[in-house]
């Protein structure tokens, strides 16, 4: 098939896409270019874990906000890949919570099967993406961050898979600025053992927030403060965290909230999100939107209709993680190579409506959990994804939901089965809670502690 398809990123989603395109290749299928431009030295995403934070070895803002000690927040079974499972790359069943690493190994397990390293370029970030209406194609203006060149290429379509959880969202309290010790943001966060000992300030009610309080706190922070805006998140927490309201202001060392009460910190975290930053795209190519489970403009969770041949990928908010980004690449493939066709933009908008109206109504996670499935499932009743019993993944994640507020730092330690499968998790040997070492090797050596095994 002629044609070109430049992809923006070689995390999770553009990897997604690119082997997505390699399993029509293997049956049969006539592809078109495909060209990855990845603007680190190595593949994985956020998953490729970076020690640095702030700027990059290039001098541009540093894509990751991974930490150290970082375990799934989720069960691997709902973001398992239907056509490569966990069984199949590690050789046996393993527990639901990994380690970063060990997902990391994952990932990169399936994207080393179908061999679609060859369509990356590394150290080459894409700085400006316009479109040619007279040509109707893309410009992209590239740069080898190696060699500091620019060069200009043209592509048929664009796939935007550059993510959305890099670019902090950082906020302003009165008094931050003489605040006598660090304040940063999650995405600058990358060792809890740099707060052992230390009473901290964490400011937010969602994921990060709770995981870098718990975190903190295993790794020996002497006590949490976690500053909610909205709605405290309410988990059981261990001695030593607490919710407050709203950040006041910081006196010196003393952070002062809305409801008059007052505790003396060290440092400041803010796990206030990120924000979906597109710079490189042209102004009338943009994606505007806040974290939210269905974005404004994007058919189908993934096509911009004021040109579809212009397609983002994950730019939801996420339970779901690898699944979804399966079946939005599977779906943006099977537009390019012409084996689904898009409805007139008026029905686009129309059906973008519905579903963004829907949102507006969701009461709870449970809701907010069987609306993104119903997503996923819209997308993978039109194209070939490996079947899979996507309603055992909704059933896990509102279980994996009732754990955490059963105990949130015990909800690790519990197994779910394989969508894929069928197959248990084993339990993992050591309770998180307990488990400080988050090695590959000690995650997956199930002697340990159990010698019998
Ligand atoms: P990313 O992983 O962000 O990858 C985007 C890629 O695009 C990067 O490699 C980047 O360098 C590249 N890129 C960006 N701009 C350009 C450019 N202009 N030119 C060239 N290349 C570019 N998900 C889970 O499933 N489980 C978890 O436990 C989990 N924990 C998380 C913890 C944290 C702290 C964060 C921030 C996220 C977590 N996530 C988790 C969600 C995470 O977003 C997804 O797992 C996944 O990494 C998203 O993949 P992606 O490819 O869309 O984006
Ligand atoms: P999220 O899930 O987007 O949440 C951001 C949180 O930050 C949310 O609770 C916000 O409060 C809070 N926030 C935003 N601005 C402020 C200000 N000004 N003051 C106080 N609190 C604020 O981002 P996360 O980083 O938690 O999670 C993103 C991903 O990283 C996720 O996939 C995880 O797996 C890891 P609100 O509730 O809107 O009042």
């Amino acid at each position: 098939m002629a044609g070109r398809v430049a992809i923006i990123g070689a995390g999770p989603s553009g990897l997604a896409m690119l082997h997505a395109f390699e399993r029509a290749r293997a049956g049969g299928a006539d592809v078109p270019e495909l060209v990855c431009f990845e603007k680190q030295s190595d593949w994985g995403g956020l998953w490729n874990y970076t020690w640095r934070s702030g700027l990059d070895e290039h001098g541009d803002p540093c894509h990751g906000s991974m930490y150290r000690y970082l375990w799934s927040n989720g069960p691997k079974e709902c973001l398992e890949f239907a056509d490569y499972t966990f069984e199949e790359h590690f050789g046996r069943p393993i527990p639901s919570f990994p380690p970063r690493a060990v997902l990391e190994d994952y990932i990169l397990g399936r994207a080393k099967k179908s061999g679609v390293r060859r369509h990356i370029q590394f150290d080459t970030a894409v700085r400006w993406v316009d479109h040619d209406a007279t040509s109707d194609t893309f410009r992209l203006i590239i740069e080898d961050l190696g060699r500091g060149e620019s060069r200009e290429e043209e592509f048929d379509h664009v796939v935007v898979a550059s993510g959305h959880f890099s670019v902090p969202n950082v906020p302003s309290y009165p008094g931050f600025e003489q605040f006598p010790g660090r304040i940063l943001h999650s995405h600058d966060f990358r060792d809890s053992q740099e707060f052992a000992g230390k009473d901290l300030l964490v400011v937010g009610g969602s994921y990060s927030a709770e995981d870098i309080a718990l975190q903190t706190k295993k790794y020996g922070a002497r006590s949490v403060t976690i500053s909610y805006r909205s709605a405290p998140m309410s988990f059981p927490w261990p001695d030593g965290i607490e919710e407050l309201p709203q950040l006041d202001r910081v006196e010196g060392r003393t952070v002062h909230f809305v409801d008059g009460s007052s505790r003396d910190v060290d440092a400041i975290i803010l796990c206030t999100g990120y924000r979906h930053h597109f710079p490189f795209m042209a102004g009338s190519l943009r994606l505007s939107t806040s974290n939210v489970l269905y974005p404004p403009n994007l058919y189908k969770g993934v096509f911009w209709v004021d040109n579809p041949k212009l397609m983002y990928l994950s730019m939801q908010d996420q339970f779901y993680t690898f699944t979804m980004f399966d079946a939005e690449a599977w779906y943006a493939r099977d537009y390019v190579l012409d084996r689904i066709t898009l409805p007139d933009r008026a029905e686009m908008e129309k059906d973008i409506a519905v579903w963004r109206a829907r949102e507006d109504s969701l009461d709870g996670p449970s809701e907010q959990i069987d609306f993104q499935a119903d997503h996923i499932e819209d997308l993978l009743a039109e194209v070939d994804y490996p079947a899979f019993d996507m309603a055992l993944t909704r059933e896990h994640f509102k279980t994996w939901e009732h754990h955490k507020t059963e105990s949130i730092v015990g909800y690790r330690d519990q197994g779910f089965s394989s969508p894929c499968t069928g197959t248990p998790a084993p339990i993992h040997h050591t309770a998180w809670w307990e488990a400080l070492d988050d090695s590959q090797a000690t995650f997956l050596d199930q002697r340990e502690k159990n010698p019998t095994a």
